[in-house]
């Protein structure tokens, strides 16, 4: 099984309250209109299956205070409502993997992936009894449980949610209740690339639980090269989820993001990731999310023009996952 390589389901996600920057939530109005979808389906000669843009940017979370938990440092910050949103962002990408496309998510912030890698889980796992790696590029490493989180925000807990390792410090069943055994996926079946800015509690997650992650003091090390032969080795020929957050690019590159770190990737770099992915030929999933265009930010290069750049970088990087540097 793989999806058939040229037929393409998108979901297109303006969502941001899994943080607390207004201005994500317009990233794939600006990602379309910059000609993203136009560019798939002329130059790459994809069928899209494309529904519009969800947008959840009006969604006043008027009942959706946030949830303490026991033992926790600060609240779940609009728990019910990212829960909800998931959900359908889950049933989404569910039906197009299980109609045998690959599917691009275009978000939002990061909170989105609780919705596309469990929906990509089930989805695969059922018609492949083969499960998928998650390749998870970022600058942050997103597994904070709620009790660990020091921010709240559930863009720094995907990961979290769909390892299981916050088996139950959520009582509330309206806070991702609706996760099922069959979404969630093996830690062993995750593998990061670009950290760099990685908070106490979740180093030690990372360590007891022997997760892979190649950081930027790896890329320095080896160059992304190697450290693509070593991922592309470790997932072997699994199915590939690869979830994309803009900020895992230097802000040289991509400015326009609510959480910038300084020392990312280069572009090239990022580009060469998802081509490295995309000549697997085990692309199941693409997220890329994180990109803010209403947050100008400073690109050094390109004065004036953060928005337009990351705007563009994230393009590129859509492009050269879904093929576009085969000669
Ligand atoms: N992202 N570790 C920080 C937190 O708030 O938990 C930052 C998370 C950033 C999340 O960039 O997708
Ligand atoms: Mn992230
Ligand atoms: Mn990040
Ligand atoms: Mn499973």
């Amino acid at each position: 099984y793989l999806p058939d390589p040229k037929q393409l389901g998108v979901v297109a996600v303006g969502f941001s309250l899994g943080q607390g920057k207004l201005g994500v939530d317009a990233a794939p109005k600006a990602l379309i209109e910059a000609g993203l979808l136009t560019q798939l389906s002329d130059d790459l000669e994809f069928t899209l299956h494309h529904d519009g843009i969800h947008d959840y940017s009006p969604v006043i979370p008027s009942s959706d205070p946030p949830l303490h938990v026991a033992g926790g440092k600060a609240p779940m910050l609009n728990p019910r409502t990212v829960s909800n949103v998931t959900r359908e962002i889950s049933n989404q990408v569910y039906s197009h993997a299980s109609a045998g496309r690959l599917v691009l998510t275009l978000g939002g912030d990061h909170s989105i992936a609780v919705g596309t890698v469990s929906g990509i889980h089930k989805a695969v796992t059922e018609r492949t009894g083969q499960e998928p790696y998650v390749i998870w590029v970022d600058a942050h490493a997103d597994i904070n449980t709620p009790i660990v989180s020091g921010s709240g925000n559930i863009h720094g807990m995907p990961l979290a949610f769909l390892t299981n390792l916050c088996s139950a410090p959520v009582e509330d069943p309206e806070v991702f209740g609706w996760l099922e055994e069959s979404h969630k996926i093996d830690p062993k079946k995750l593998v990061y690339i670009g950290l760099r800015d990685v908070d106490k509690a979740e180093k030690k997650i990372l360590r007891e639980n022997g997760i892979k992650a190649f950081s930027m003091h790896d890329v320095d090390r080896w160059g992304i090269g190697r450290v693509m032969d070593m991922v592309m080795e470790y997932v072997g020929s699994a199915p590939i989820h690869l979830s994309f957050d803009v900020d895992a690019l230097d802000p040289l590159w991509a400015p326009s993001t609510g959480t910038p770190v300084r020392g990312g990737l280069t572009l090239r770099e990022g580009d060469f990731i998802c081509e490295c992915v995309h000549a697997s030929g085990n692309l199941v999933a693409m997220d890329l999310v994180e990109v803010n265009p209403h947050i100008e930010g400073e690109a050094p290069i390109v004065q004036g023009l953060g928005a337009q750049e990351t705007v563009r970088a994230g393009c590129s990087l859509v492009r050269c996952a879904l093929g576009e540097s085969l000669l």
